[in-house]
């Protein structure tokens, strides 16, 4: 697919130029001088100059032209990991620019999922499975919620004991309204291997990594030949005020929930359901007046740790009380893509929808080939071309 296709500022002939070879003017240059040594000196020059005005051009339409798409959502709720997927799959560098601070990310994470952990089991006055970890439950719980990653090497062997204590492990697996990150068991399981001296992160520990995302970024990806400006905003409640300036001329919008959400509360109003909390947002999104004309496309998110909450038992009509068919994995899933599409106002919008577990790189190829085909399907039929 050309760049010409895409509606927006190019137009087809804009593009095209745009899309000359660089390199192919070099011959053509030195043609046009006689062949003393200064002036082909004199011609290369010229060529580099206009090269490199080529490529900065190119690289400001590659800014400014392509298919703009917003990732939006309340927080947590894997927005910033879709954009980490894209760049493993579509980014010239993957993970690589950002690998080295990811160290410190997960050291923090770690130490985030144990204090959370000591909070539930104190909250519920559940004891430690062997009391001599005492000493590691007093260490733990006075640390700050502020404390700095230069202190975890030396917290490891108390996070790896309580770890293994079966009163932590109550906790972690009984106490549902933790405030734990999703990925603490992933990164508590690899303590060995992310304390050791010469850990670099992976991919796969980069994509489970928590940062909350406290500004808009914007990121230029070229996927299967068509560019796209892709937007990824902060989705706390405070931070929502920030993407109002990004509304204009939107071709596409991933709308981001996270499923295994339901039986959780809000962080910022523990008295609101977070599913019911995104529903409400999605019903601002799906119907903004900026949006009429936008491909809405909706990630009903993490439904690795939803099935394993319906496995577990937690029953979806607790929270959803209008819910009254079975607990299973089909049913309450096409439940809660129902109530996402009652949303939608205009009755003859297309909400397309998947089903994602954003940190499974292998899904999530799947899914972004099936995304993009459709973007660009909806895209050639506004811009007329289809
Ligand atoms: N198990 C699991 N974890 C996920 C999934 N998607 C995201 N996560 C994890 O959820 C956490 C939050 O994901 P982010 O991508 O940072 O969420 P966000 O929507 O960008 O959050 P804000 O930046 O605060 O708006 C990270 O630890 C991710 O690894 C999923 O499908 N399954
Ligand atoms: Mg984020």
């Amino acid at each position: 697919m050309e760049l010409s296709h895409v509606s927006g500022s190019s137009n087809g002939s804009e593009a095209s130029s745009h899309r000359t070879s660089p390199l192919s003017l070099t011959p053509l240059l030195t043609s046009q001088f006689s062949g003393t040594r200064a002036d082909q000196k004199r011609a290369k020059a010229l060529s580099d100059a206009i090269d490199k005005s080529l490529r900065a051009e190119k690289e400001r339409e590659q800014r400014e032209g392509g298919i703009k798409l917003l990732i939006l959502g309340p927080s947590e709720t894997g927005k910033t990991t879709v954009l980490k997927q894209l760049k493993l799959l579509y980014g010239q560098k993957g993970l690589d620019p950002e690998r080295q601070t990811y160290r410190r990310v997960v050291h923090l994470n770690i130490m985030k999922a144990m204090q959370a952990l000591v909070d539930g089991l104190q909250q519920h006055s559940i004891p430690l499975g062997d009391p001599q970890n005492a000493e590691h439950l007093a260490i733990m719980s006075r640390l700050e919620p502020t404390a700095e990653t230069d202190m975890f090497l030396e917290l490891v062997p108390s996070i790896k004991a309580l770890w293994a204590d079966s009163g932590i492990q109550h906790t972690y697996y009984n106490i549902t309204q933790l405030n734990i990150q999703d990925s603490a068991k992933y990164f508590l399981d690899a303590i060995d291997r992310v304390a050791h001296a010469q850990y670099i992160p992976t991919d796969d520990d980069i994509l489970q990594a928590r940062v909350r995302t406290l500004a808009v970024s914007e990121h230029v990806f070229d996927i299967d030949n068509v560019a796209y400006r892709i937007y990824d905003v902060g989705g706390q409640k405070s931070l929502r005020k920030y993407w109002a300036p990004y509304f204009d001329d939107v071709n596409a919008i991933i709308f981001m929930a996270a499923l295994s959400a339901y039986d959780q509360p809000c962080e910022e109003d523990p008295k609101l359901n977070r599913l019911q909390e995104c529903l409400v947002l999605f019903n601002e999104i799906a119907n903004h007046k900026l949006f009429q004309l936008t491909s809405m496309i909706l990630f009903l998110n993490k439904i690795d740790i939803f099935q394993r909450k319906l496995d577990a038992g937690s029953l979806v009509s607790k929270y959803f009380p209008e819910y009254r068919g079975p607990n299973d994995y089909f049913s309450t899933t096409v439940f809660f893509q129902y109530r996402f599409l009652q949303q939608c106002k205009d009755l003859q919008k297309q909400v397309y929808t998947h089903f994602t577990h954003a940190t499974d790189t292998k899904q999530m190829r799947v899914i972004v080939v099936a995304v993009n085909a459709i973007v660009q399907r909806l895209n050639l039929r506004s811009s007329g071309l289809l």
